[in-house]
């Protein structure tokens, strides 16, 4: 290791829908975490490393923080805190285009004292430029001492500059994962993401967050450069699973062939993806079943 090398874990946080997960993937330049335009599309922590020669960063992507109502919800925030205290580095992600509010007061509240807080003031692109630097004002209040950043995890603009502001306000330290480690979750977990990002796109109103995919077969066939993989998608009511099936099971179809393409862009070969709609009553309000699915 170089003297002066870097690394340590960084919380990436924020309320719901600022573009954390986006802003995970553009940093490591590959999807692993999963994007939607709906609140609360992340439900765990998810480990995403970025290794260069001088530093190793272990971002942590989370739940976004909220006003918890309902068991599945208060699950989420709860997974989201957790992160906190194994942070070296809080990475603050705002929503430029939706400006500040209550919720932001309270999230500083919980911000863990003495840990470096870098904040990324996201959707830059979306925003007229003369209104960035009240906000950036605005930021800085809330976290006195904080590097303020605006970036765009949309277009890239900003990153280099996140990523330096982030390294430095890291500790010394050595590289605990081999250098080209982007994550500790298995092909098989994220291949379940993947599908659940798929169903949370083509279905609305409270159908997106009824939804829970479990793989029930993974299997790689080296040989064929194919993998087989037999997935669930679990709903609440049997009136959303003949949503989610759709007319004709057209709407499964789109869902499974869209997830494929994903699938197949993570490992690099290609995938024959079997998909089922299963009832599991009220999963949502059942500690056990969340625990299950891994929510
Ligand atoms: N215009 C614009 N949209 C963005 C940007 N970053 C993210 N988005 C969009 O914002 C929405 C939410 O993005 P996510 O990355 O899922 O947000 P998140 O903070 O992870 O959300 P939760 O997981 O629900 O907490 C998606 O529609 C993204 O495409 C950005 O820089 N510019
Ligand atoms: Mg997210």
């Amino acid at each position: 290791m170089p003297a002066g090398h870097r690394s340590g874990f960084v919380a990436i946080f924020g309320r719901p829908n600022a573009g954390k997960s986006t802003l995970l993937n553009r940093i490591l330049g590959q999807k692993i975490a999963i994007v939607t335009p709906k609140p609360q599309t992340t439900r765990r922590r998810l480990l995403g490393i970025r290794t260069t020669d001088d530093c190793q960063m272990m971002f942590i992507d989370t739940p976004g923080y909220h006003r918890a109502s309902g068991m599945l919800n208060q699950r989420l925030v709860d997974n989201a805190l957790r992160a906190l205290p194994d942070a070296d580095v809080v990475l603050w992600v705002f929503d430029a285009e939706r400006g500040l509010d209550d919720l932001e007061q309270e999230i500083a509240k919980r911000l863990p004292a003495g840990r470096g807080v870098v904040i990324a003031l996201n959707k830059i692109d979306a925003v007229r430029k003369d209104s960035l630097l009240p906000l950036i004002e605005q930021t800085s209040r809330l976290a006195p001492g904080a590097a303020v950043v605006p970036v765009s995890a949309l277009t890239g603009d900003g990153i280099a500059p996140l990523l330096e502001a982030v390294r430095e306000s890291l500790p010394e330290g050595p590289r605990y994962y081999a250098g080209d480690t982007l994550t500790d979750e298995s092909e098989r977990a994220l291949a379940a993401e993947f599908i659940r990002e798929k169903a949370m796109l083509r279905t609305r109103q409270e159908i997106p967050y009824s939804v829970a995919v479990t793989v029930d077969a993974f299997e790689e066939q080296p040989a064929r450069k194919l993998a087989v993989i037999k997935a669930t998608i679990h709903v609440e009511r049997e009136s959303q699973k003949g949503i989610l099936i759709g007319r004709g099971g057209q709407t499964l179809k789109g869902i499974g062939a869209s997830a494929r393409r994903d699938i197949e862009k993570l490992l690099g070969i290609r995938v024959f993806l079997e998909l089922f709609v299963r009832v599991q009553r009220d999963w949502t309000k059942r500690p056990q079943v969340m625990d299950e699915f891994g929510v």
